[in-house]
């Protein structure tokens, strides 16, 4: 019953084509489709399957949903019953209503997030093929995102972290590697991170708010992309949040930053580590929540965790 990777996320963007330019020419992301109305679908280089961004042209910069891939369509049908036995009401959507995927098992997470499963998606290939391939595409544009890594949902409260994480764990057999503890006896988890695969997240819940979308992780080899990757954004005059430093948590390397809507992005460096289903859960305590963060200056960064997407609804 394999969910094996994120596979797209739905976001609302302001301006599209400023954000058309900005995917494709610093993210290095190309547009595969789109629609009458204006959506955009981009893929990163080293991805295959058609896109794994939806940008929709909006009023607001809103987070719509957050989409996994399962290894086999029959997996859906196991997917909706596991779900449904434990009291999450699902949604089969058929074949094409999420542009270019097979049927779609759609849901609401205990954080009140659109989650959605699919098992097909049209195929394009990598930009450098698969046959005889270069490492890397040489007209590749800007930072030249590898592919979409991971996405953290903030969930309102840690009583929502906690009932996600368990229904992650429980349901969907992903594998808790670290987490943030608050309260009394550390009794509380303030967010939680989750693996499907071996890499240290997939993705990652955190208490806030309000529910919504803290970022969008993309993946690059290694700290000189990292620096490579600063510097294309200061020459572009994008806004950073945080430039390039180490996370203590899932110890990737790491620089955040927005798109032109003000989502937050993350490019994410380096394997982390590599995850085992034996390997014992990473805890960080309340007094270590701003080292697990940003182990180098361990300092608070005063919006990181309070300036977010919304959620499109409620
Ligand atoms: C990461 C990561 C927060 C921590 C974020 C960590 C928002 O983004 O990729 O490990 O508390
Ligand atoms: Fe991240």
């Amino acid at each position: 019953m394999g969910i094996t990777r994120i596979g797209h996320l739905d976001i609302n963007v302001l301006d599209i084509n400023e954000s058309r330019d900005y995917y494709e020419n610093i993210m290095g992301m190309k547009v595969t489709r789109e629609d009458k109305d204006g959506t955009l679908y981009l893929k990163c280089w080293d991805e295959w399957d058609k896109y794994s961004m939806i940008l929709r042209p909006s009023e607001e910069a809103t987070f719509n949903r957050i989409a996994f891939k399962v290894r086999n369509d029959s997996d859906l049908d196991d997917l909706k019953k596991k779900i449904e036995d434990y009291g999450t009401p699902t949604t089969m959507l058929p074949a094409g209503e999420i542009a270019d995927c097979g049927r779609v098992l759609t849901m609401k997470l205990p954080s009140g997030h659109t989650f959605d499963l699919y098992a097909e998606k049209a195929f394009i290939g990598k930009d450098v093929g698969d046959l005889n391939p270069a490492p890397w595409p040489i007209n590749g544009k800007g930072i030249k995102a590898h592919w979409l890594d991971h996405s953290l949902l903030m969930c309102q409260g840690p009583e929502a972290v906690m009932a996600t994480t368990k229904f992650f764990e429980e349901v969907f057999d992903f594998k808790l590697t670290e987490q943030v503890t608050a309260g009394p006896d550390g009794s509380l988890q303030a967010a939680t991170w989750l693996s499907c695969s071996s890499t240290p997240h997939d993705i990652a819940f955190v208490a806030g708010p309000e529910i919504g979308l803290h970022h969008i992780a993309f993946f690059l080899d290694g700290w000189n992309d990292i620096l490579r990757a600063a510097d294309v954004m200061a020459m572009n005059e994008v806004k950073m949040d945080l430039t390039p430093q180490r996370h203590g948590i899932t110890r990737g390397e790491t620089i955040y930053f927005f798109d032109p809507s003000g989502h937050r992005l993350e490019t994410f460096a380096g394997l982390g580590y590599f995850v085992q289903p034996d390997m014992p859960v990473v805890t960080w305590d309340e007094d270590h929540l701003w080292r697990g963060i940003f182990y180098h200056t361990g300092q608070e960064v005063g919006a990181f965790t309070t300036a977010y997407t919304l959620a499109a609804y409620k």
